[in-house]
């Protein structure tokens, strides 16, 4: 039977229909809340009201978006994590880097991390070659990690990691990359030194098997990101750097899926064609090698 304004309701209330706009909503949380988070969860519930009053979905397409979510939050695991794609491609993890990016000029600047980086890359020395499916072309990628005076940071930690010549991670074609292949932990010498071998990254598009590649498709968007390898530089007394180096002649530097291109990152690629200085690097002529220097800010 349906209630009449007149008739009475649980705990002996008239008929009523509870508000339950933005407002009231925040007004609800308690005193001794978090004040920052009061203020997170004020802005997000006052934007995504702003935002549903905007589109007034109907049943099915709110459904649809929780569907979008959940399935977001299922492809996510230890080396595949959607949600951070969804940022990304959305541009809101270049915006949270500017807000934070405060470092001291002459520093190398963070770009994205992106949804592959793996915890526990293989570990290996100096000069090895974390390039394990013999595709691609050969390079060298040597420098030094030093402080903002320029002092060499002897001991910083490099993890590098990036797709095979066929635009893989390895996490995304297990059982047909070797596991590991193109992922590598180093740590510089006591001048600040490293030198690896890997091959020359290439644009590739970011993977269409998720929500969030589907997504992208639909919004007539491409899909590619600009030729990087992905680095982490950690040192102790330093700020630790999320970051990238390009490829020079990558025709998506301009229009990165991501929004993740700096200048300050896109490397010189020499190709070098010394059998000598090949050798010494146990190499073929001709080879490409990449000069390229991280500088950390202090903590
Ligand atoms: C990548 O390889 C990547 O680096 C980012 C940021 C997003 C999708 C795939
Ligand atoms: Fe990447």
């Amino acid at each position: 039977m349906a209630m009449r304004p007149s008739d009475t309701g649980p705990g002996g209330l008239a008929y009523f229909q509870e508000d339950s706009s933005a407002e009231v909503v925040n007004a609800r949380m308690g005193e001794d809340v978090s004040p920052r988070l009061k203020q997170v969860m004020a802005a997000l519930v006052r934007h995504l009201h702003a935002a549903v009053k905007e589109i007034e979905p109907t049943h099915e397409e709110w459904l649809a978006a929780i569907r979008f979510l959940t399935e977001t939050g299922q492809m996510c695991n230890a080396w595949r994590q959607e949600f951070i794609l969804l940022s990304d491609v959305l541009g809101v993890s270049m915006l949270v880097d500017s807000i934070n990016n405060r470092r001291p000029s002459g520093a190398t600047p963070n770009t994205i991390l992106g949804p592959f980086f793996v915890d526990g890359a293989p570990r290996y020395p100096l000069g090895a070659d974390i390039c394990r499916d013999g595709k691609g072309e050969p390079t060298v990628v040597r420098g030094r990690v030093v402080d903002t005076h320029g002092q060499p940071v002897p001991g910083a930690m490099l993890d590098v990691w990036q797709t095979n010549d066929d635009g893989f991670y390895d996490v995304q074609q297990q059982g047909v990359q070797p596991e590991g292949n193109l992922r590598g932990v180093f740590e510089a010498d006591a001048d600040g030194r490293y030198w690896f071998k890997t091959v020359k990254p290439r644009h590739y598009p970011i993977p269409s098997d998720g929500p969030v590649g589907q997504l992208l498709g639909r919004l007539g968007r491409h899909p590619n990101r600009a030729a990087h390898l992905h680095f982490i530089v950690t040192a102790p007394g330093h700020q630790p750097v999320i970051t990238h180096i390009f490829t020079p002649d990558c025709p998506y530097l301009g229009e990165d899926a991501v929004f993740g291109v700096k200048q300050e990152l896109v490397a010189d690629f020499q190709k070098v064609d010394d059998p000598e200085e090949a050798r010494r690097y146990g190499m073929a002529a001709p080879f490409w090698r990449v000069d390229w220097d991280f500088v950390l800010a202090p903590a």
